[in-house]
């Protein structure tokens, strides 16, 4: 055990264990909910603090070595330090739109609704991008959303330079249409392959009688920060008097600029959750979404973004729904390399029934979905026992269950009575 955590303290561009908010190099449990946030170290004491959580992420902002973590709700971001041994969090800060030099959203932005952080710039420092899908930017689309970025630093994470993102953004692809929930999903990873890590941002288009056709943008990460420069953006839909990119309709087969299947696609709202990954053989992440139906999109990587010739998509069997939030299964994806193999491996929690599936990556991409049990509501792969293999947790409001996987089964399952839906990956 303590060899291990000296390998990654010894590596050459020492990085922390993922989540580790109190430096001793294993994953904490971050757990949120309505009224409670609670962050425990496996076997350790839980701290406790009154909080709402509509979101959850954490990443090291300010480079000491200790997690951070980042609590979204109710249109304010608020970050609690890591401090070492005791895991309790050290001093907070807050971010909220028009203050502090946080760029001003329109009302009911729903800043905070998403989270993902990175280091977008590859200053060593951990980056967030923060989710406000219903802002109105252009009151001809009502509910457009957005999506802003904020730098970490050695002061920790700050507004300067902060930079937003909305289809109202001149440069940026896609069109103005209300509720079109810009930012309703964050990912980030390596798309295409440079070696800095981009920016994903999906744009459901998700509320009856507006819904146009989901959609996934990817902004390139570089040395100055997230690009607008270079930004692609798939969909399903007619864009512009142009056929649609992605064919994300169920039922349908997959492929690219399928006239015929146009019309059939249309106002397919898809995208509600998003993950990235090597889930196949390659340099170039991949990005896997939700779109509904019990179905997940596969889109894989390339120089230029998402490689609109390769697409397919992948069934979990026995689920099924609509394609509305609550049905868009991923709303529990996780991803992470469970058996070690140096291919990303995909966690979906089945929505309604709480089922768990991996589906582990491959040369040739995720495999057919292995059921191990039941989740619940939300899935983090995270390094809770310091041994550099993650295990797979799971809340479900009561509880959370750490599950320890073995040759691709579950070794061993440990029950944490923690209260809370969310669970920050
Ligand atoms: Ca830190
Ligand atoms: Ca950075
Ligand atoms: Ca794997
Ligand atoms: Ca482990």
């Amino acid at each position: 055990m303590l060899a291990a955590v000296l390998c990654i303290g010894a590596s050459a561009s020492p990085r922390p264990v993922r989540g580790d908010v109190s430096g001793d190099g294993r994953a904490d449990l971050v757990v949120g909910g309505a009224k409670l946030l609670t962050i425990q170290p496996l076997g350790g004491r839980a701290a406790t603090r009154s909080q709402r959580a509509t979101a959850l992420s954490t990443g090291d902002f300010n480079g000491d070595g200790l997690a951070d973590v980042t609590v979204g709700a109710a249109g304010t971001v608020t970050v609690l330090y890591g401090r070492r041994a005791d895991g309790y969090t050290g001093p907070t800060s807050r971010f909220t739109p028009g203050q502090g030099g946080v760029p001003r959203l329109g009302t009911g932005h729903g800043f905070g609704n998403t989270l993902t952080t990175s280091d977008f710039n590859r200053d060593g420092y951990v980056d967030l991008a923060v989710g406000a899908p219903e802002t109105t930017l252009d009151t001809a689309a009502t509910h457009g959303g957005a999506a802003i970025v904020l730098y970490g630093s050695r002061r920790g994470l700050t507004s300067s330079g902060a930079l937003v993102l909305s289809e109202n953004t001149p440069g940026v692809a896609g069109f103005s249409q209300h509720s079109r929930l810009f930012g309703a999903g964050l990912a980030a990873g390596d798309v295409t392959g440079d070696g800095y890590n981009d920016l994903v941002v999906t744009a459901p288009s998700g509320r009856p009688g507006y819904d146009i056709g989901g959609a996934i943008h990817v902004f390139k990460g570089s040395a100055k920060g997230v690009r607008i420069a270079g930004n692609t953006m798939v969909t399903s839909g007619n864009v512009d008097g142009r056929v649609m990119d992605v064919q994300a309709c169920a039922g349908g087969s997959a492929g690219a600029d399928n006239k015929a299947n146009t019309a059939r696609c249309t106002r397919k709202p898809f995208g509600w959750s998003v993950r990235t990954g090597r889930f196949h053989r390659g340099k170039y992440a991949d990005v896997i979404a939700g779109i509904g139906d019990g179905k997940l999109l596969v889109l894989r990587g390339g120089p230029s973004g998402i490689d609109k010739r390769r697409l397919k998509t992948l069934a979990l069997p026995g689920v099924t729904g609509t394609s509305a939030p609550a049905d868009d299964h991923a709303g529990s994806l996780a991803a992470g390399d469970v058996d070690k193999d140096g291919y990303t491996d995909l966690v979906a929690v089945a929505r309604g029934t709480g089922r768990v599936a991996i589906l582990y990556g491959s040369a040739d991409g995720p495999s057919r979905p292995s059921w191990i049990g039941q989740g619940g509501v939300n899935a983090a792969l995270l390094d809770v026992d310091g041994d550099s293999v993650p295990e797979l947790a799971t809340a479900d409001g009561k509880a959370v269950r750490i599950r320890w996987i073995k040759n691709r089964r579950v070794a061993r399952t440990t029950v944490l009575p923690l209260p809370g839906r969310l669970i920050a990956r």
